[in-house]
């Protein structure tokens, strides 16, 4: 930590470096959390915060945007290239806001967006009754078969045809299949919907190839920067250019989402937070990066496998991505329980729903487990599999203070093979 914050804000610096500790000794396994490189650190932790850039490269509401402008289109471009899109706009602030830009973008208050339902998978922007989306939207909301909890295309089909709806949403924070951009394309074809993808949760499979990519497909696709795809705390937009369902409109699809953005929901972009979107992206477009996204789903079959022979139920039987879902019912513990003792080991996870949960979304049966971030501190498949049996292990044995010890042992000695962030302290 650098000696200007400890020297003036010691309590600030010591949670710091605490915080820093806490990721290092602990097993970092919410699957929507990653760890960035210290290039990203850098950018993000820039001068570059100082900047208010209100406006887009060459149009700005401010002077002194040169470099900036620089920044934003080497993000813009990046990114482009590395999901092969038309448009992208790097200025949303998080997940949530680059959501509400591309529904202002493409629907009016109060018309019809179909999403899959929070309790099931789905995120709370796809349309909750607490949040803006369910509020100024009318939400139609779709889910997973009760028998194999898995997105019934059919059922999709039947909804989509009765309700017609304007945007027909596909995405997840709690799913941990493979989504079939192809029928859901040809659903939103049939209905007159734009298609609308959510890939939040992974973005960075599909940058590594190792994931089915939405978008030869979708006319607008929305993803936060920092979860798979190991960039900064951000997000982005991307979408095609040409408007397909208003061709002779006054603004393309690429401007309406631009105008969506700013001046419509946001005003000055997070100028240093944009520089780590762009080295992030770069990181992305590297081969390495494939081999990296290839491992999280690895690590993740890895996970599921243990877990099951481990006597612990998931949800939909598996996993094609980077998260499992655990459905821990016949466990003693509840989710909130859950991820509490897994916490008290230095095993960090999130309390879940799981589909048709009967338990309230504060202390709910499931747990969700990602691979992402400990696949970056390079993680085997053998050691994501004993990791599912310490998981198991707690999970069956939460009061037993023996248990607890063990595996907190287990964590010490694992994760010492794997340092982070080594010499922090004298980095900046
Ligand atoms: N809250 C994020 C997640 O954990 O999935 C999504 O925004």
């Amino acid at each position: 930590m650098s000696s200007h914050l400890k020297q003036f804000d010691p309590e600030v610096a010591e949670q710091i470096e605490n915080e820093v500790r806490r990721q290092r000794e602990g097993l970092e396994m919410i699957a929507s959390e990653n760890l960035v490189s210290r290039s990203v650190l850098e950018a993000v932790g820039s001068p570059l915060t100082n900047k208010y850039s209100e406006g887009y490269p060459g149009k700005r509401y401010y002077g002194g945007n040169e470099c900036i402008d620089i920044i934003e289109n080497l993000a813009r471009d990046r990114g482009c290239e590395l999901f092969g899109a038309e448009h992208a706009n790097v200025q949303p602030h998080a997940g949530s806001q680059a959501n509400m830009a591309a529904y202002f973008a493409l629907a009016e208050p109060g018309d019809k967006i179909m999403a899959m339902d929070l309790a099931m998978g789905g995120h709370l922007t796809h349309g909750s009754p607490v949040n803006f989306s369910g509020k100024l939207f009318t939400i139609i909301p779709y889910g997973v078969r009760r028998d194999t909890h898995l997105i019934d295309m059919d059922e999709v089909r039947s909804i989509a045809l009765k309700e017609k709806p304007k945007i027909l949403l596909a995405g997840y924070t709690a799913y941990s299949r493979i989504l079939d951009f192809a029928a859901f394309k040809k659903i939103a074809d049939d209905v007159g919907a734009y298609l609308m993808v959510d890939m939040a949760h992974f973005a960075g499979l599909v940058a590594g190839h190792a994931y089915p990519s939405p978008f030869p497909y979708a006319d607008v696709v929305t993803t936060t920067t920092h979860k798979t795809l190991r960039g900064p705390r951000g997000a982005a937009i991307f979408s095609k250019t040409e408007d397909r369902l208003d061709p002779d409109g006054k603004k393309n699809l690429a401007q309406k989402i631009d105008f969506a953005v700013f001046p419509f929901m946001q005003g000055g972009p997070l100028d240093h937070v944009i520089a780590g979107k762009a080295v992030a992206f770069k990181e992305a477009l590297q081969p390495a990066f494939s081999t990296y996204a290839h491992q999280i789903i690895k690590n993740a079959k890895a996970l599921a496998e243990s877990l099951i022979n481990n006597g612990i139920d998931l949800v939909s039987g598996g996993t094609d991505n980077h998260l499992v879902l655990l459905d821990i019912t016949k466990t003693n513990v509840s989710g909130k329980e859950a991820e509490t003792v897994l916490d008290s080991v230095g095993i960090y996870t999130n309390k879940n729903m799981i589909p048709y949960d009967p338990r309230k979304p504060m202390d709910p049966s499931g747990l969700r487990i990602g691979t992402a971030a400990l696949t970056t501190r390079n993680f085997s498949e053998d050691e994501l599999a004993q990791i599912g049996e310490m998981i198991a292990h707690v999970l069956h044995n939460p009061n037993q203070k023996d248990v607890l010890q063990g595996v907190r042992q287990r964590v010490a000695d694992v994760t010492s093979a794997h340092p982070l962030y080594e010499g922090w302290a004298s980095i900046q």
